[in-house]
């Protein structure tokens, strides 16, 4: 057997963090041979609620379990870790202005990403999940100099197993039959799912689909409001699915994307496509040797550019406002 793995969740009381932390713990996240030792992580209004959670997961005897840490201190948190799943963050409350929301969570993420700075393992990886997800990811990696930039990731994977879930149901096909398919830019309304470069069944997705006005009326907003539409049906937002989608994103980080298709992941941009170098963008990528590569070579059209253009540029107006607020 391998040697116990650190996973430090933060918003453990949460409602992600019940979906997660029981998947984590039964060895989903990284395979029926590594034994996982949980930090959770909470602000100290909810780590009774943490505690409690903590009690169920005993109470599954997971073999894979090796303990469980519940402390509202952020060192703490983060001494050691090497797979760091940033789910709690500062919602965005009535009448709060989009600035007030950055400066909250900047007032999360940067603290955390110095702990990760000053205690994380060499091989530390993380995944932001906590809206703004993308930009608290820019937050986080600019206070961890001494860790390289790669190991800051913003999650896609949900949008893209959303639009990978729509695509099928349109064409008609399992969802494993689904390809290369990609969610650009940021985590938000503004995202775009290109299907024009995915597969169904081996054939080129536009093509088989062959209706430019389901694509841009139909498609892609219903993959960008998903999570509005859930909120709507539910009362509440997505949790079990955002939770499946971070198991997603570290599995295939840890353990690579399967041959002959990619994935989505929020990245530090190094420039490719256009997008500005630093900013944390989603691309399409692979996974090879426990690292995200960005997918080269993709001819973008007219119809693609635009929109991963308007991500992009939303995702410089939150970088911008974010380091005008000094918290970058
Ligand atoms: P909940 O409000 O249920 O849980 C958040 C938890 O974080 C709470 O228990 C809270 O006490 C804790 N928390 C707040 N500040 C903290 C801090 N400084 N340190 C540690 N814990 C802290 O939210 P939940 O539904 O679990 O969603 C969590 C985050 O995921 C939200 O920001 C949400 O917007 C975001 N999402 C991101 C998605 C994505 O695809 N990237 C999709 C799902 C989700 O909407």
């Amino acid at each position: 057997a391998n040697a116990p793995v650190t996973v430090t969740v933060t918003g453990a009381a949460g409602q992600i963090g019940y979906a997660l932390l029981f998947r984590v713990a039964s060895g989903q996240l990284l395979g029926p041979d590594t034994p996982v030792k949980l930090r959770l992580l909470e602000i100290p209004q909810a780590v009774k609620a943490a505690e409690g959670t903590a009690m169920e997961l005993d109470d599954c005897a997971f073999p894979l379990l090796r303990g469980i840490d519940i402390t509202d201190d952020v060192n703490q948190a983060f001494e050691g870790v090497n797979v760091g799943l940033l789910v709690g963050a500062r919602p965005r409350t009535k009448g709060m202005e989009r600035g007030d929301l950055l400066e909250a969570n900047g007032g999360i993420f940067g603290p955390q990403g110095a702990a990760i700075n000053a205690g994380a393992a060499d091989d530390v990886r993380v995944l932001v999940v906590g809206n703004p997800a993308n930009t608290n990811a820019l937050i986080a990696k600019a206070h961890a100099p001494d860790v390289p930039a790669d190991r800051f990731t913003a999650m896609t994977r949900l949008d893209h197993n959303r639009a990978l879930s729509q695509l099928a149901a349109k064409t008609g096909v399992g969802v494993a039959d689904i390809t290369k398919l990609t969610i650009w830019g940021n985590h938000s309304a503004t995202q775009y799912p290109d299907i024009f470069h995915a597969e169904v069944a081996g054939k080129n997705a536009a093509e088989v689909v062959n209706d430019e006005a389901w694509l841009a009326d139909t498609f892609i907003p219903t993959v960008a409001k998903r999570g509005a539409a859930i909120i709507e049906a539910r009362g509440a937002s997505s949790a079990a699915s955002a939770a499946n989608a971070a198991i997603d994103h570290v599995r295939d980080w840890v353990l690579g994307t399967p041959q002959g298709d990619w994935t989505s992941a929020g990245l530090v941009s190094d420039g490719s496509y256009g997008v500005p170098e630093g900013l944390v963008s989603s691309f399409p990528v692979v996974s090879r040797g426990g690292a995200w590569e960005i997918v080269q070579g993709l001819q973008i059209n007219d119809f693609s550019r635009q929109r991963i253009d308007a991500s992009v540029q939303e995702l410089v107006e939150e970088r911008d406002a974010v380091s005008s607020l000094g918290l970058i």
